[in-house]
């Protein structure tokens, strides 16, 4: 099922060491004619036979898949399982007696069964959980449910960090299936409450329990209210996934599967006789037999093929890659383990560099900034010294003007007094005055 879908990519290198892929795999009828140069190899490498060295490697270790069933008490759950693995995984109930004490919660209870086919083995376990429902306030009842999820999904988390994983035994819960009362009404609060609880944690699979209590009117019905309901409240049940390259029967298969959700089921242990007389599982009526083998009468079958048939390793692996790995993360978030994102970034290198670009234009551009800021700095530094000692010659200029001028003047006084005959005797305060500005 697995390497189906893992249509391999065409290698384009021109080596002719790879890229051959028409009859390795069964996809050759469906290989595109394209320019691509698909090389042929000159003789049988042998990777061809890979799946089937898994195929070894898995009979070998067998097979574990853990099935969870809640809904009230009566709905068949325990008949169903039967009905489902053949197995009488339950002996028929003992009804406890008016006033015997049935305890107060919901429980958790689960049988494992070793099961064998065609030289397969499986190793099924099966978590039930009585009482669900049952009580007078059933607002709790999702809780214990939700708790043994979660333990189991620990119990595989502790073993992971252990040093030694070699053996990890994965007792988490692949599937839920939900049995719905068939009353023909939408889905009631603890039904909405309970999926709303569960969606995150575990694959959901609702069912339409007893069916064949139901007309097939009130089957179409109760499935499309159900339906409504469930997307209004934005409730994820598990869809089988579709994948493109798969051969038509295959996608048929899927989609006839999809189509009947949730399942209308009938269950029964019993073999009776069907009017024309073959022994069938079914379960007799006064007017008829209801066959639970029979896709006219149910949905069980459907519901059986995607379980075991189909999908049980997409359900392991959709509990394994979605459910656990974001309950993983949440628990490993809140104890405060981070995980640095950065390191994963996908690189792009024409991103990269425009990135690298960018920074380093930034930088030059900051750097000349810088540089034009210095220069006008010392530019204007020099600018005030000039004109300072330009202001400085000039008064010095003014000052020896002045000093002269005065020179002149007395010069001159002392020329007119020598052409008048009077003493040269000089006036008081003259000399000072004349040293003035020396
Ligand atoms: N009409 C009808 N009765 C069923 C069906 N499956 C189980 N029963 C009966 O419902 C009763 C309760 O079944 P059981 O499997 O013990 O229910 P549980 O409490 O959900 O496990 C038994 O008498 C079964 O025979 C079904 O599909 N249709
Ligand atoms: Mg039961």
């Amino acid at each position: 099922m697995q390497y189906q879908q893992q249509q391999p990519q065409p290698v384009e290198d021109g080596l002719g060491t790879s890229g051959g892929t028409s009859g390795v795999n069964g996809h050759s009828g469906t290989q595109p004619v394209n320019p691509i140069n698909r090389k042929k190899l000159a003789s049988w490498v042998g990777f061809s036979n890979l799946p089937n060295q898994v195929h070894r490697r898995s009979m070998r270790r067998g097979f574990n898949f853990t099935a969870m069933v809640v809904g009230e008490s009566g709905l068949g759950k325990s008949t169903l399982i039967n009905t489902l693995f053949e197995t009488k995984l339950y002996e028929p109930k003992q009804i406890p007696a008016p006033g015997v004490d049935r305890g107060r919660t919901v429980q958790i209870e689960s049988i494992s069964a070793d099961i064998e086919e065609n030289g397969v083995r499986l190793k099924l376990t099966v978590v039930d959980t009585p009482g669900f429902g049952d009580f007078v306030n059933n607002d709790e009842s999702w809780r214990p449910i939700v708790d043994n999820i979660e333990a189991r999904f620990d119990a595989y988390l502790e073993q992971e960090n252990r040093v030694n994983r070699l053996k990890l035994v994965d007792n988490r819960v692949h599937a839920c299936i939900y049995f719905i009362q068939p009353t023909g009404h939408s889905l009631k609060p603890i039904d909405i409450e309970f999926m709303r609880r569960l969606h995150t944690k575990v694959n959901l699979i609702p069912v339409i329990a007893k069916a064949d209590t139901l007309t097939e009117e009130e089957v179409v019905l109760s499935k499309r209210r159900v339906l409504a309901d469930i997307a209004h409240h934005g409730i994820r049940i598990f869809q089988p996934p579709q994948y493109e390259n798969e051969d038509e029967e295959t996608i048929q298969e899927n989609e006839e599967i999809i189509s009947k959700v949730p399942f209308a089921v009938v269950g029964s242990d019993n073999i009776v006789r069907s009017p024309n007389g073959r022994e069938v599982r079914g379960r007799a009526y006064p007017w008829g037999v209801i066959e639970v083998d029979n896709e006219e009468h149910c949905d069980f079958v459907k519901l059986r093929q995607m379980l075991v048939r189909t999908h049980m390793e997409e359900l392991r692996e959709h509990t394994n890659d979605i459910l656990y790995e974001n309950y993983r993360t949440d628990k490993l978030k809140a104890m405060g383990v981070s995980q640095d994102e950065s390191v994963f970034k996908e690189t792009n290198p024409a991103a990269k560099q425009a990135e690298e670009r960018a920074l380093h234009e930034a930088k030059l551009a900051k750097m000349e900034a810088e540089m034009k800021m210095v220069f006008q700095q010392k530019v204007q530094e020099k600018e005030q010294k000039l004109k300072q000692s330009e202001e400085e010659l000039y008064a010095r200029h003014r000052e020896m003007k002045e000093a002269l001028e005065k020179q002149r003047l007395d010069l001159e006084d002392k020329k007119r007094r020598v052409e008048s005959g009077r003493p040269l005797t000089p006036e008081k305060g003259t000399k000072k005055r004349f040293g003035i500005g020396k």
